[in-house]
């Protein structure tokens, strides 16, 4: 097939699977083009089945915001037209949705009919998409796709439940490709950071509100004054700022370290002991499956599709939003115990092969195909 990719090019969730499901399929032998405003944090090498076509918008000094969605949806044309695309599967769904069913509309009056698939992939849905001033326009963009997936169960229930959606969804959770995400044993860096050998708790995000960094730091307080251990904050955002405020205030800065953005997460995650992700809402929870694959349990909220990756006493323990000593609890549980740690570690390696790669490719070739052969 040849599959046009949008996307946000940047190290989120959504950009990520989409990059990776993108290079996953060009290996498989289909057509990849990739189309959005710069090259995709994770497409860094070539592949003869990979194409990337950039969005560029022209400055006029009347744009105070430059009208992205007007370039997108032309280049959109342009790319379905000339390279005779089978398909347009969109990432995310402002703008993107609405942005094809425009480009949808504009080449059929070249008498092109393209299907369009759009992932929706969290808060798309649950914060932006259902601000008033983006939901008519999303409840319709969806309506018009010719085929819907959500990353779990629980972000297709939320759209049917915020939304006024004829469509039929189907669910495709996010995947990890075990080959680059495993534990690499890195002994030597390990010492680095844990010279007493303490336990490595780690944090890795955008620093965004609803990942509630200040939780994070709040249960490694508690874990520290029980355990020897050290925190390492991965990522940068609007929310780095308090969270090191906070550490501060709290004395624990010395064993609590901000990394900022790494791009080889995995050899960070395989020198830790355990996962922190408290957020406030998350539809899959992609960097906890990063972990869970590097063998590092996880210690998280329950909200969303968390429950449908992280399983309560067998790859880590889920609290409820905001209930840090329960977390404190759990976290200290797992790592006081040697053998327990080992067993956990164990565990969350297995609960990772669910979402191999391999099971989810064919979920998406077949709905492509599904799709294609609907229309
Ligand atoms: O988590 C973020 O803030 C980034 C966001 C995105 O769209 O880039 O991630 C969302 O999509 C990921 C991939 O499908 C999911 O694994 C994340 O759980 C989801 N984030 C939230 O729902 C907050």
């Amino acid at each position: 097939m040849k599959i046009g990719i949008v996307c946000y090019p940047t190290f989120g969730g959504s950009g990520v699977v989409a990059t990776e499901l993108g290079k996953a399929l060009a290996s498989n032998g289909h057509q990849i083009h990739f189309i959005t405003y710069s090259q995709p944090a994770r497409l860094d090498f070539f592949s003869e089945n990979l194409y990337y076509h950039e969005v560029a918008i022209s400055q006029y000094p009347l744009f105070d915001y430059a009208p992205y969605e007007t370039a997108l949806a032309s280049k959109l044309v342009d790319v379905v037209r000339f390279e005779k695309l089978d398909l347009l599967h969109v990432h995310y769904a402002i703008p993107h949705a609405s942005v094809a069913f425009l480009a949808k509309q504009i080449l059929k009056t070249y008498g092109i009919h393209i299907p369009v698939i759009t992932t929706l992939h969290g808060t798309d849905i649950t914060l932006v998409g259902k601000d008033k001033s983006f939901s008519p326009v999303v409840t319709f963009s969806i309506n018009q796709s010719d085929g819907v997936t959500t990353v779990s169960q629980n972000l297709k229930e939320q759209t049917l439940e915020y939304f006024d959606i004829d469509k039929n969804i189907q669910v495709i959770p996010n995947f990890i490709d075990l080959e680059r995400f495993h534990n690499k044993k890195r002994e030597h860096f390990k010492k680095a950071i844990a010279p007493q050998n303490e336990r490595i708790l780690v944090h890795t995000s955008n620093f965004r509100k609803v990942k509630h960094t200040n939780d994070v730091i709040r249960i490694f307080k508690q874990v520290n004054d029980k355990i020897p251990s050290k925190l390492l904050m991965v990522g940068d955002g609007p929310e780095r700022r308090n969270a090191e405020e906070l550490s501060r205030q709290l004395e624990i800065d010395s064993d609590v370290r901000f990394l900022g953005k790494q791009d080889a997460i995995e050899e960070i995650l395989s020198v830790s002991d355990l996962f922190l992700m408290p957020s406030g809402s998350e539809s899959f929870g992609l960097a906890a499956l990063e972990a869970m694959a590097c063998e590092v349990p996880v210690i998280s909220s329950n909200t969303g599709g968390l429950p449908e990756l992280n399983v309560e006493g067998f790859s880590g323990f889920l609290s409820d939003v905001g209930d840090v000593d329960d977390m404190a609890k759990n976290a200290i549980y797992i790592l006081e115990d040697e053998a327990r740690l080992e067993e956990f570690k164990k565990n969350a390696f297995t609960r990772a092969q669910d979402f191999e790669i391999s099971k989810i490719l064919p979920m998406y070739e077949n709905y492509y195909q599904q799709i294609i052969d609907e229309l």
